[in-house]
């Protein structure tokens, strides 16, 4: 094997569109013989000889990540290669595996076949019949092979020599676990002379006509029809239909199309679609269009690199479900079927090259290969493939040139050979911001100040001023931000409304979809994910492999629940007097027929009204306000929430009848509860001291009992377990969150009491409690002082800080932990849910009433961290015995059958384990979420900073029964 050799594939066949023809195909997936070897020096030789004996070897499944099937182990890394940059050579080390597979072919292959590899990672040499077909270049990227004149009926012998390393390696440092293996599907297509070798659709659009032609490589004579149009053409020329539906991915409306040969008939599904630029802003059939976009990988938990069909399409579902309506294949052309599927459920698609050699970046760019003319065909030709492959999908309307290669003139010559294939979509490369050679100016993780300012173009001038009216001319797509790691992401919403505000910016897709979690199980049979460094890695990136919107499962994360509300197709706006409603059509093209609108009211009690609305009639990108039935402001009263959601009026593809598309409410769930007077004098007994059922220990004042619940607390909390974006681009130093909380130690805050008195004043009897806080080491502090008083069945606790000294940057929270004796099941509150809500999360939390158990609160994040806060005004809590009941001016709270520093101490999901207590925590102030795992942190609206509070900071009621 040429291990080292730049050449762009050997001996592979020219790149073409795929199809599927009625010539027939054959799949060779399936169980073949299989070899590890740890080097090549030590792999067998003479493997391909048709009587090599290969009895000794094991069996792999075909298509598979042999790592997957318990042959050597996944190795992750982020940015940096695993292997020294030494380019164009890799490691000795380097695990070879070796696929044999005999197999008899089908008759209708005997006059001439193709053999075809969807993916081999990273490089193979192939043999079939004792002969050398050639060798594979580009993991993600199709290799086909003549093989009309070596195929036989009966004994044939394939013969592939995978190697995981190889110079292709250094331009395919995706952000991903390295996985080498033949995973995607091996296939053999006849392909007897004068059968079509390609073809190509071209088919805009303009308003509600559309122009068809399609190129057929053939040398025999074409026919093409699309019956439900009455189109009758001959290949290349060109037709004017006066009356189309154009396909956009609301409405991905497809026309079957057929093109005959004497020899064969081949199906295509044809999407009329136009994209252009007029005046900086992206249009599809003419109109501004937002991506709300997602950026996918391929993985799955148990196979690695292989997807199953139905996953993918079950995923794909799962993302219209979520409003999401476009999907960047990061970073490499996907498999097939996913480009099926988004031309039939309607997606925009961008389309990436298989190419990232963000490791150079280590070492300043030296010998980049995107710079380096060395490497230039072999470039071209991985865009060529791309392009070639995938050209046919309308659902495709940018080719992306790669990700994260910093600059080079090779970018721009790929860029040229994709335009001078297609020059209907637009081109796309993020890495070089001047955006000289592509046609949208693209960034990753901008703030939304640097977003509005290119919304405004305001943006800085590029770096050549030659090229900053074009990059002008340009609309803006994020093509990664939100960065969904761990808990959040926070801040969405912000950028969300730039977007929809400025005709330049054409929306993003979130990084990333997927977590790449490998599923593990525990001694005792537990399962968890497993995330970098968990399989020996001696170079790793840690979790940061886990920064998804949903599990590797597909489960979804809270993250994807609140982008949801983000990205909705429709906004609904409710009156504060529940008289009017104002909706917003966000569709480009859909006017809202598809949708019925529910409305409920509820209360404590529950739902006592509801109906559906009569028919709002709102054309794409318009608003109109209704007036709203008189029934409904009839049923407003104190502590009720009225909910107006838009939902699917019939099936579609991906949803049922009534799945809920987007939501409004009014309303409040504001308790009006009496003022607690301080009646119930103060005793003495023993050790303690009672306020009515609220029972202190007379040595700490800490509250011990309500009632027969016992209970420990009030503590003053000023920390919470790192997030992933608490953590920041440090992830790999876990425990040094960028914020400074570890820094600070307030993680290991200590209280000491300095007050312990009676009071007797306007508000009557109570009990002052008064304890200093503050971190070893540190002489700033905070005095927390609180007052409880009670009217002999409840107790209020008016709660004061100050503090004093010099506090730095920001704390998590202003929070008070308690431990219940015992572990508490249920919970019931009042305010919103069911989902988590932090300050700037939780978009998709509604006002209402909700009930769940403690162990349903728990967001199991694969490495755990801070989750599950849920906004409350009311909460109770109850175990086996009476629970108790809090309630206060909106709070929020987490319940926990750990510990704080045990979360913190997890490094997965099974570390977690109830120690029999129940953990509360009530914050009246919390720190925002932030993206800053990569990205910018947390906005300054939602900084929780310790120089700035204001007496409502510091100030805070709570009521105890
Ligand atoms: C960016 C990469 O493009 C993406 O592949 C992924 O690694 C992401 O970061 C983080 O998860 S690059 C980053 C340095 C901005």
């Amino acid at each position: 094997m040429d291990l080292s050799s730049l050449d762009p594939g050997v001996g592979t066949l020219p790149p073409r569109a795929r199809f599927s023809s009625s010539l027939g195909e054959q799949s060779l997936n399936g169980t073949w013989r299989f070899r590890l070897s740890a080097r090549l020096a030590d792999a067998p030789a003479g493997i391909e000889a048709e009587g090599y004996d290969d009895a000794d070897w094991g069996t792999i499944p075909v298509p598979s990540s042999w790592p997957m099937h318990g042959h050597g182990a996944p190795a992750y890394t982020n940015v940096q290669y695993p292997f020294p940059v030494d380019p164009p050579y890799v490691p000795d080390e380097n695990p070879i595996g070796d696929h044999r597979l005999v197999f008899d072919a089908e008759a209708f292959l005997l006059d001439g076949a193709v053999l075809r590899f969807d993916g081999i990672d990273n490089t193979a040499d192939v043999w079939l019949n004792g002969e050398l077909l050639g060798s594979t270049r580009g993991s993600r990227l199709v290799s086909e092979f003549d093989v009309s004149r070596l195929l036989r009926a009966t004994g044939n012998v394939l013969v592939v020599r995978v190697a995981q390393w190889s110079a292709s390696s250094y331009l395919e440092d995706q952000d991903m676990w390295w996985l080498p293996g033949i995973f995607r599907d091996v296939t053999l297509l006849a392909k007897p002379q004068g059968a079509i070798n390609d073809l190509f659709v071209h088919a805009d659009y303009a308003d509600g006509s559309g122009t068809l032609s399609i190129d057929v490589d053939s040398a025999s004579p074409a026919t093409i029809s699309i019956p439900e149009l009455g189109v009758e053409t001959a290949p290349g020329s060109s037709v004017e239909i006066p009356e189309v539906v154009g396909w956009t991915a609301e409405e991905p409306k497809l026309y079957r199309a057929t093109v005959r040969t004497e020899l064969e008939t081949v199906e295509l599904a044809i999407g009329f679609r136009t994209v252009s630029v007029v005046d900086s802003t992206l249009l599809i059939n003419g109109r501004p269009i937002l991506f709300k976009g997602v950026n996918r990988h391929e993985h799955h938990p148990d196979l690695g690199r292989v997807v199953p069909r139905e996953v993918v399409e079950s995923e794909l579902r799962l993302m219209k479900q979520h409003n999401i309506n476009a999907i960047r294949t990061s970073h490499y052309p996907p498999h097939p079927v996913l480009l099926e599927l988004a031309d039939e459920l309607g997606f925009y698609v961008i389309d990436e090259c298989d190419l990232e050699t963000h490791g150079f970046g280590m070492n300043k760019w030296r010998r980049n290969p995107v710079a380096d003319p060395a490497w230039r065909p072999a470039l071209v030709e991985r865009m060529i493939k791309t392009v070639q492959r995938d050209k046919n999908h309308p659902s495709i309307v940018i080719w992306s040139l790669g990700n994260e290669c910093g600059t080079g003139d090779n970018l721009a010559a790929m860029a040229d050979a994709a335009r001078a294939i297609d020059g209907s979509r637009l081109i796309h490369y993020e890495g070089d911001w001047d955006s000289s050679y592509v046609d949208l100016y693209s960034r990753m993780y901008a703030s939304v100040d640097e977003v509005k300012a290119i919304g405004e173009k305001t943006e800085e001038q590029t770096k050549d001023p030659t090229v900053d009216a074009h990059r002008r001319s340009l609309p803006f797509i994020q093509c990664e931000y939100i960065h969904a790691m761990g808990n959040g992401p926070g801040g969405m919403t912000e950028y969300q409304e730039l977007f929809e505000r400025y005709p330049r910016l054409a929306g993003g897709f979130v990084w990333e979809w997927l977590e790449h979690g490998i599923r593990q199980h525990t001694d005792d049979g537990v399962e968890y994910y497993g995330y970098g460094g968990d399989f020996g890695e001696t170079v790793h990136d840690g979790n940061f492999v886990i920064d998804g919107l949903v599990s590797a499962d597909r489960e979804p994360r809270p993250g994807l629940v609140d982008l949801k509300k983000v990205y909705e197709p429709v906004g609904i706006g409710i009156g504060t007097d529940w008289k009017t409603i104002t909706i917003a059509n966000k569709y480009a093209f859909s006017d809202l027929d598809h949708l019925r609108l529910d409305w409920a009211v509820e209360d404590a009690e529950g739902r006592y009204a509801a109906g559906v609305l009569p028919a709002i009639e709102v054309a794409a990108a318009d608003q109109v306000t209704a007036v709203l039935p008189d029934e409904i402001a009839a049923a407003r009263r104190d502590g009720a929430v009225l909910t107006v959601v838009a939902r699917l009026a019939k099936d579609t593809d991906w949803a049922g009848e009534g799945h809920e598309v987007a939501w409004g409410q009014a309303g409040a769930v504001t308790m009006i509860s009496e003022p607690i007077d301080g009646t119930a004098p103060v005793l003495t007994q023993d050790r303690t001291l009672s306020v009515g059922p609220a029972r202190f220990d007379a040595t700490t004042g800490r509250l011990i009992a309500l009632d027969d619940v016992a209970i420990d607390g009030p503590r003053l909390t000023l920390w919470r377990s790192p997030t992933d974006n608490d953590n920041g681009m440090d992830h790999r130093v876990k425990r040094r969150d960028s914020s400074g909380w570890t820094g600070q130690r307030l993680d290991k805050v200590v209280g000491r009491l300095v007050g312990l008195t009676e009071v007797d004043d306007d508000h009557g009897h109570g009990l002052q409690v008064t304890t200093r806080y503050a971190a070893p080491s540190y002489d700033r502090h905070v005095d927390v002082t609180i007052t409880w008083r009670s009217d002999g069945s409840r107790v209020a606790a008016a709660v004061r800080l100050e503090p004093s000294g010099d506090w730095k940057q920001s704390w998590a929270r202003i929070g008070l932990d308690f431990v219940l004796d015992g572990a508490a099941d249920r919970v019931s509150w009042a305010g919103h849910g069911p989902g988590q809500k932090y300050p700037d999360t939780g978009q998709a939390a509604r006002l209402g009433y909700f009930e769940s158990s403690v162990t349903d609160l728990q967001v199991p994040y694969v490495r755990p961290q801070e989750n599950g806060a849920r906004w409350a005004e009311r909460l109770t809590l109850s175990g086996s015995g009476r629970g108790i009941t809090i309630g206060g001016d909106g709070f929020a709270f987490t319940a926990r059958p750990w510990s704080t520093p045990a979360l913190d101490a997890a490094e997965h999901t099974p570390d977690l384990q109830p120690d029999g207590s129940t953990y509360l925590t009530i914050d009246h102030r919390q720190h925002g979420i932030g993206t800053a795992s990569c990205g910018p942190g947390v906005l300054p609206a939602y900084h929780l900073d310790p120089t700035q509070l204001t007496e409502a900071d510091l100030n805070f009621e709570l009521t105890f029964s």
